[in-house]
C-alpha cells in the first residue's frame, strides 16, 4: 500500500512533467512553425509527422520491383498454388516481422479441385468418327469441377434454349448423360446446378459464337466451389458439330484434378488500439495465371505493404510525436482474390462462426473494411468506391458509415485538386464479404478493364492540365489479366496519389474519438443474420462470366 507521502510525491512529479511537456510541445511548436516547409537543407528535416506524408513513389516502385522478380522466378506469374503465389506471401511476411512490431499471422485455406493434373482428355464420336480434341485449344475446365474418368463414350444430351431453366432440362432427360449446353442469360454455375440437379455425368459448355471473341473456348472460368459433376467449356464449332451430329454424338471426358492445400490471408495487427474495435485494410496477393499481376493487383498488395510499414514505424518512433490510434489496425492480404474472393470470403466466414470465442477475431471486433486493389492503371481514373452503388439489399446498418467513406475520399481529392469518378460497389473485389455481413466499406482504385470515355478524359484534363487526360475509347488497364501487366505497366503518379489517399482515409478515421459512433451513428447489430450473399452480390471479379 502507498503512503501520502508518495502520492504527493507522485503528483509534483506528475505536475512536473506535464510542464516540461507542454513547454516542450510550446517551443518545438514554435521552432516547427517558424521554419520554412520543404526546405531540405533546414536543420528541421521532418515535415510534421503524418502518415500521408510517409508516402513516396520511390518506395512503392521498390517493392514492385520485388514482385516482379518473383514473378520473373515463377514462370511469370503471382497465381495461386504456384511459387510465385508463395513467395509473395514469404515477402509480405518477411517485410513485416523484419521491419515492424506487427503481430503477423497466416491463415490457410483449400481450393477444391483447383490443380488440373496430366493432361486432360475429350474425346468425341460423331457418326462413328471419333476425334481427340485438344485442351485449351479446342476445350478447357470449368475451375472447380470435379475429376472425370469415363472409360467408354457416353452419349450426348443437347439441352434445349441456354439451360437457365427447369423447364429447359426437364424437356429432354439427361440424367447419365452428358448434357450439351450454350453460353448465355444465366452464369455458368447456374448452368452446372441445373445439370447436377438433373444428374447428368458430364456437363459441356459451348462458346455462342456471337461475336468475334466468343468462338474459343475461355480458360478460368469457374464453377460453384461445391461441384460434384465434371465440366468443359468447348469452342463455339465443337459445340455446333456436338449438336448436329445428335442423337448419334456421344463424348469421353477424363482429367484428373486435385485440391490445392496451404492457400494463405496474411494478417498484420498493430499491437495496440482497441481490439473489439479493429480496422481492416486489405488487398490480396495473388495474380492471376496469364502473367505477373503487378498493377492487378500487386501495385494493391505493395501499397498495403507500404502502408502497413509506414504506420508501424510511425507508433514506434521514441519521441511519439505520433500518437497511437485507440482502434487496432488490422492490414491483410488475401489469397485467391482472382478465383472468387475466396480468401476474404473464408476469412469473413471464419470470423462468423459461432464458436470463434476469441476477442479480437470475431466480425463483430471489426469495425470497417477498406480496400485497395489495382491502384496505378497506365490510364488511370482516380475511382472511389461510392456508397450509391451498393446493391440495394445490403444490410441497412453499412450504409451510413460506407457514405462517410465515400465522402473522405471525395473530400481528399478535391483538397488535393486531384479530378476523381465513383467507382461500383457491386461486387468484384474483397470488401464484398464484410458489405455483406453488415460492415461498413471503402477504398479507391484506378479501374481495370473498363474504358475511359471521351468526357471522363475531358473531365480529367480540365483538372490535370491538357494532354493529362489519359486516352479517351481505351481501357484504364489495357494489360488487365495479360502477360503485359508487369513493371511497366504503372502510373507512378496516380500510384503515389492513390496510397496517399489511403493514408490519409486511414489516418483520418483512426484519429477520431469515436469512430464507432461516427460510422453507426444508428448503432449496429453484432449478430447479423447471415444473408445468401451469393444471391446478393457479384462475387466474381470477371465481369464476363456469362
Ligand atoms: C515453371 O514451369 C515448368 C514447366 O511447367 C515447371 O517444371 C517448373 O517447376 C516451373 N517453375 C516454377 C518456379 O514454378
Ligand atoms: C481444335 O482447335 C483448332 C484451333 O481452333 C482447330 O483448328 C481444330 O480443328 C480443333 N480440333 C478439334 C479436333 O476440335
Ligand atoms: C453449392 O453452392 C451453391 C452456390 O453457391 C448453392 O446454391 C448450393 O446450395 C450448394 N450446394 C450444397 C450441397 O452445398
Ligand atoms: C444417327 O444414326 C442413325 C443410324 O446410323 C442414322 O439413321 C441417323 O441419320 C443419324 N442421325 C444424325 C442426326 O446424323
Ligand atoms: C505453398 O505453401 C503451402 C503452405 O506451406 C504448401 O502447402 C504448398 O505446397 C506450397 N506450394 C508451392 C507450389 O510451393
Ligand atoms: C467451429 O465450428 C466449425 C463449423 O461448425 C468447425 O468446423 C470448427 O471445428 C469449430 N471450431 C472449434 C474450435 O470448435
Ligand atoms: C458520382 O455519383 C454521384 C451519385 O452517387 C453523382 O452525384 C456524382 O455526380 C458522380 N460523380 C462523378 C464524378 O461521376
Ligand atoms: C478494385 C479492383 O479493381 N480490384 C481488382 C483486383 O483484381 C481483380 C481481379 O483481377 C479485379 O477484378 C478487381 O476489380
Amino acid at each position: 500500500m502507498a503512503e501520502k507521502s508518495t502520492y504527493i510525491l507522485f503528483a509534483l512529479l506528475f505536475l512536473f512533467t506535464i510542464t516540461a511537456t507542454i513547454l516542450t510541445a510550446v517551443l518545438l511548436g514554435i521552432v516547427v512553425n517558424r521554419l520554412p516547409s520543404n526546405n531540405a537543407t533546414s536543420l528541421e528535416p521532418h515535415p510534421p509527422l503524418s502518415l500521408v506524408n510517409q508516402i513516396n513513389i520511390k518506395d512503392l516502385l521498390k517493392h514492385l520491383q520485388q514482385l516482379q522478380d518473383i514473378a520473373d522466378r515463377s514462370n511469370g506469374t503471382r497465381a495461386i498454388a504456384t511459387a510465385g503465389f508463395n513467395e509473395t506471401l514469404d515477402y509480405i511476411t518477411s517485410q513485416l516481422e523484419q521491419n515492424t512490431n506487427l503481430i503477423v499471422q497466416r491463415q490457410y485455406f483449400t481450393v477444391r479441385n483447383y490443380i488440373i493434373r496430366g493432361n486432360p482428355q475429350l474425346q468425341s464420336q460423331i457418326n462413328g468418327v471419333t476425334l481427340h480434341h485438344t485442351y485449351v485449344t479446342n476445350f478447357t475446365q470449368i475451375l472447380y469441377s470435379s475429376r472425370a474418368d469415363f472409360d467408354s463414350f457416353v452419349p450426348l444430351v443437347p439441352i434445349p434454349n441456354v439451360g437457365c431453366q427447369d423447364s429447359d432440362w426437364t424437356s429432354v432427360s439427361a440424367e447419365n448423360a452428358v448434357a450439351l449446353v450454350k453460353r448465355g442469360d444465366c452464369t455458368y454455375p447456374e448452368k452446372s446446378l441445373f445439370a447436377q440437379k438433373y444428374r447428368v455425368k458430364g456437363l459441356l459448355i459451348y462458346n455462342d459464337g456471337t461475336a468475334s471473341d466468343r468462338f474459343l473456348p475461355i480458360q478460368n472460368v469457374r464453377n460453384n466451389l461445391n461441384t460434384t459433376i465434371p465440366a468443359f467449356f468447348i469452342s463455339y464449332s465443337l459445340g455446333v458439330q456436338l449438336l448436329n451430329g445428335a442423337p448419334n454424338s456421344s463424348v469421353k471426358m477424363n482429367i484428373d484434378v486435385s485440391d490445392a492445400d496451404g492457400i494463405g490471408n496474411i494478417c498484420a495487427d498493430t499491437p495496440t488500439g482497441e481490439k473489439t474495435q479493429t480496422i481492416v485494410v486489405g488487398s490480396h496477393s495473388d495474380g492471376v495465371p496469364a502473367g505477373s499481376g503487378i498493377n492487378d493487383n500487386g501495385s494493391g498488395t505493395v501499397g498495403n505493404l507500404i502502408l502497413a510499414l509506414n504506420l508501424a514505424r510511425l507508433f514506434q518512433t521514441s519521441s511519439s510525436s505520433y500518437p497511437t490510434y485507440a482502434y487496432r489496425v488490422r492490414f491483410c492480404w488475401w489469397g485467391a482474390e482472382e478465383l472468387g474472393l475466396l480468401g476474404a470470403r473464408h476469412h469473413v466466414d471464419q470470423a462468423l462462426l459461432t464458436n470463434v470465442t476469441t476477442v479480437g477475431e470475431r466480425l463483430q471486433d471489426y469495425l470497417l473494411n477498406l480496400n485497395y486493389d489495382m491502384l496505378a492503371g497506365p490510364n488511370y481514373r482516380f475511382g472511389i468506391h461510392d456508397r450509391a452503388t451498393v446493391p440495394s439489399t445490403t444490410p441497412e446498418q453499412a450504409l451510413r458509415g460506407t457514405e462517410k467513406i465515400t465522402n473522405l475520399f471525395r473530400q481528399w481529392f478535391n483538397e488535393q485538386k486531384l479530378p476523381w469518378s465513383n467507382s461500383s460497389l457491386g461486387g468484384g473485389s474483397d470488401y464484398v464479404p464484410f458489405l455483406a455481413a453488415g460492415l461498413a466499406v471503402g477504398g479507391v482504385n484506378t479501374g481495370a478493364g473498363g474504358i475511359k470515355s471521351a468526357s471522363e478524359r475531358d473531365q480529367y484534363a480540365t483538372v490535370l492540365g491538357i494532354g493529362n487526360g489519359g486516352l479517351a475509347n481505351a481501357a484504364y488497364d489495357p494489360c488487365y489479366h495479360q502477360q503485359c501487366d508487369r513493371i511497366t505497366n504503372i502510373n507512378p503518379f496516380a500510384y503515389e496519389k492513390v496510397v496517399k489517399a489511403a493514408a490519409h482515409a486511414l489516418e483520418y478515421m483512426g484519429r477520431l474519438n469515436n469512430l464507432q459512433q461516427w460510422l453507426y451513428p444508428n448503432g449496429r447489430q453484432i449478430d447479423m443474420p447471415l444473408i445468401n450473399r451469393n444471391q446478393l452480390y457479384d462475387f466474381r471479379n470477371d465481369p464476363d462470366l456469362i
